[in-house]
């Protein structure tokens, strides 16, 4: 089954559009895995897809450490998205990109700032062929994203553009399956939400610990939020997911 269509399916099913972000911290991998599944388990009921960064990859590794929650997250009919923010040449972003579907990843995130040709091309060439997703960044939550994703640029044609509405564009023509843009930054959301039209999926994080509010990145037009340390640091992961997913019922 697509990426897509598991995220939708798993979106109905539990009628919810977070996205669970397990970037939980511990000096002890065996307890660090043991903690992330708890709370992958008590917030399963009320997200739609899980997200896992470099951070656990460093951690546990790819084999006999991430591709256990993998496993435990599709047993639990989850998608799960790898944080990779590829950013290389293409041999070895493509070495990244089979090492990550190899360990059962759906969707992969990756930075459109490598460019296409001998970027990018391998990565999306793979998702393509194996009905795997990749997400682009497009404006970051942080407030140091100013600094590059509003850097006004120069268009072939002349007049000028912010970076992040070229990064937008080039979503829609590589056929990415989404952006991710902060939902500390609202009218950016409603911005790129009119770039990419009905079809490309937002995907906002900067929810909670980062001030970002989910209701108003869904008002501005995000399809998913993406929550990390709110849920997984609170003294109850399950009841907090569940509160996320009531703030953003579906119907
Ligand atoms: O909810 P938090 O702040 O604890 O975590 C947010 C998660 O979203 C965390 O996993 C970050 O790596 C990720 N994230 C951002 O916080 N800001 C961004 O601009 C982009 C991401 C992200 O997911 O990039 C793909």
């Amino acid at each position: 089954m697509s990426f897509d269509a598991r995220i939708q399916n798993a979106s109905e099913q539990n009628n919810s559009r977070t996205v669970l972000a397990l970037d939980l911290e511990d000096p002890d991998p065996g307890r660090l895995a043991a903690k992330s599944e708890e709370v992958l388990r008590k917030a399963s009921p009320y997200i739609c897809a899980v997200k896992i960064n470099r951070q656990l990859v460093l951690a546990l590794g790819l084999r006999h450490g991430v591709d256990q929650l993998v496993g435990v997250a599709h047993d639990l009919s989850l998608p799960t998205i790898m944080d990779a923010k590829l950013n290389d040449v293409g041999h070895t972003n493509e070495f990244m990109m089979r090492a990550y579907m190899e360990t059962g990843f759906d969707a992969i995130i990756a930075s459109p700032m490598a460019g296409w040709e001998n970027g990018l091309d391998s990565v999306f060439k793979l998702a393509k062929a194996d009905g795997k997703a990749v997400i682009l960044l497009v404006y970051m939550s942080n407030p140091g994203a100013a600094e590059f994703y509003s850097l006004m640029i120069a268009e072939r044609g002349g007049g000028m553009k912010p970076m992040y509405e070229l990064l937008a564009e080039k979503a829609v023509e590589w056929r990415a399956h989404g952006t991710i843009v902060g939902a500390t930054k609202p009218q950016i959301i409603e911005r790129v939400r009119r770039l990419v039209g009905p079809n490309l999926r937002i995907y906002s994080p900067g929810v909670g610990a980062q001030g970002g509010d989910a209701r108003m990145a869904f008002d501005a037009g995000a399809d998913y939020v993406i929550v990390g340390r709110s849920i997984y640091n609170s003294a109850d992961p399950g009841e907090t997911a569940k509160e996320y997913r009531d703030a953003s019922k579906i119907g």
